[in-house]
């Protein structure tokens, strides 16, 4: 199976006025945000990206485009996807082999109006309107291996399960290769079992991958278990305590399309600084970050496109089949990343009404049908009002005990650790792994009033350091993701926003520009004891 990759330079334009669209008036890189450019950024509006491709007869086209996004084949609606972050294919005749119009609309436009959008006005994340990955193309070839997934069993045996999909009629026979061995044919099947020859055990300490290529499609795989043991999670069989972040992935000129060598990077001062855990909030992580998580050795949870759904909006039939298409397409897009261990969906909805039960028990099942070898977790606001707990593998809360409170003067730090306490010690019954998903506070980039100041990047510092101790030094956390790793673009216009200064959620421990901030610095002298 040959993908063409379609990345470079596209006719681009902006546009308010739907009546305009598709408007192009420049040209613009892709993958791309063209709002996130100083004359587009913060405005409500339509971005449009335009190329010729030249192909011809059925193919498959594949991108991840947000928010809404409408595709056309010279000048032909040939798809249209609601699920922003969410990698989407189509499938259509691209007509005699020679050049086409390729146009790609979509928008930044969030609604409070429609139950069933996943993103509403308050989402404290800056949407762009571009298309944030690789945009790939590729014939349709008839006996052609499509997708492999592998789900491995046992870190012990090196067994896996591997399940093929193939285009049309089924090939003949399956010429199956292990890291590039020679290729041992077998008959054709959709599933099997068998075992990785000199298998090594993906870890932490040793991301071991492998390869499998099947009638010459390659993926890449890691042997390694994860499974939950009372309140612990166990990865490959040992108990262990994820520390990490929150990663926004967005950039100031990049927007959501953020390049390869600076993910890469923000995975590395991750893993340098001696963090094994990241949370991919609050969309469906690329493939990019997720290779560099794999090859790190980071634990990743990955999550569905929800933030603060309302109590309607998780009795809404529409949005509820919206999140379940999103998380199983998530799962069976990020399937052979042996770094994600958990997926996760609906932060911060309403858990605490009775048809937020229904919902998160559909997605669990969605997850597990995809996927019965990780776990599923949603990060919680709604404390011991959560009524959904039992329904998830793992409960996990996010915490900002005295940032949000009305008091100006910071709780006393053993208060605010108390307040953290009671929650594991409420759910204990649960019998489940608790993690805090998020805690932390804002630190304006440079401003060193003392750690009495909130808002100074001192005050900021005692706060994480604060909730990282606890953590570490009690056994009822089985982790914490800290909000969050970089500055993020939030919006500057919602009222609720007063707290984000210059537009941004600034509890980043480094800045928008990966700068960092006193928080960061304490964080690493901290884990360097650990070592
Ligand atoms: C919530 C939410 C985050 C962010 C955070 C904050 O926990 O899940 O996306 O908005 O609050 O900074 O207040």
């Amino acid at each position: 199976m040959q993908w063409e990759n379609l990345d470079g330079v596209w006719q681009c334009g902006f546009t308010r006025d739907a009546e305009k669209v598709p408007y192009v008036d420049h040209a613009y890189a892709v993958p791309g945000c063209v709002d996130a450019e100083p004359g587009c950024f913060g405005r409500c509006g339509y971005a449009s990206y335009k190329r010729t491709v030249v192909i011809g007869g059925p193919v498959v086209l594949t991108l991840t485009a947000g928010l809404h996004s409408t595709i056309y084949w010279d000048g032909c609606k040939i798809g249209h996807s609601d699920l922003g972050w969410t990698r989407e294919e189509y499938r259509f005749d691209a007509g005699e082999e020679g050049p086409h119009e390729l146009l790609v609309v979509c928008d930044n436009i969030t609604s409070d109006k429609d139950l069933s959008e996943l993103v509403w006005p308050n989402a404290d994340f800056y949407v762009f309107a571009g298309i944030y990955d690789s945009v790939q193309i590729r014939r349709v070839i008839s006996g052609e291996v499509t997708r492999v997934a592998v789900f491995p069993l046992s870190e012990i045996t090196g067994e896996v399960r591997v399940k093929v999909e193939w285009e049309g009629v089924a090939p003949e026979q399956l010429f199956v290769s292990f890291d590039h061995a020679a290729p041992q044919a077998m008959p054709c099947t959709a599933e099997f079992t068998t075992k990785v020859p000199q298998f090594k055990v993906w870890s932490l300490e040793q991301p071991n991958m492998h390869s499998l290529t099947i009638n010459g499609l390659t993926v890449r795989f890691g042997i390694r278990t994860v499974r939950c043991e009372g309140r612990h999670i166990l990865l490959n069989g040992k108990s262990i305590k994820l520390i990490g972040y929150n990663r926004h992935d967005t950039h100031p000129q990049f927007g959501a399309a953020v390049p390869n060598a600076i993910v890469a990077n923000d995975l590395l001062m991750i893993k340098r600084q001696g963090c094994n855990f990241l949370r991919g909030c609050h969309y469906p992580q690329r493939e990019f970050i997720l290779d560099m998580a794999d090859e790190l050795g980071l634990l990743v949870w990955d999550e569905g496109l929800s933030w603060g759904c309302s109590e309607e909006q998780v009795a809404d039939p529409v949005f509820c089949d919206r999140n379940i298409e999103q998380v199983r397409k998530m799962v069976h897009r990020s399937i052979n990343h042996p770094s994600v261990i958990m997926w996760g969906f609906l932060n911060e909805g309403a858990m605490h009404v009775e048809p937020a039960v229904d919902l998160v028990r559909r997605l669990n099942e969605a997850c597990k049908e995809e996927d019965p070898t990780r776990l599923t977790v949603y990060a919680s606001k709604t404390g011991t009002g959560d009524i959904c707990h039992e329904y998830a593998d793992v409960c996990s809360l996010n915490m900002y005990p005295g940032w949000y409170g009305d008091t100006q003067e910071p709780d006393a730090w053993e208060d605010i650790c108390v307040f953290l306490r009671m929650f594991p010690e409420f759910f204990k019954d649960l019998n489940k792994p608790y993690l805090i998903g998020e805690s932390g506070v804002a630190a304006i980039y440079g401003d060193h009033d003392g750690p009495e100041v909130r808002w100074s990047e001192e005050y900021q510092a005692a706060y994480v350091m604060n909730v990282l101790n606890e953590v570490l030094t009690h056994d009822e956390y089985v982790g914490l993701a800290i909000w969050q790793f970089c500055d993020a673009r939030s919006y500057v216009w919602n009222p609720k926003h007063t707290q984000r200064p210059r537009g941004f959620n600034n509890k980043g421990v480094v800045n928008e520009y990966r700068q960092p901030k006193a928080a960061w610095n304490a964080v690493t002298e901290r884990l360097k004891q650990l070592k």
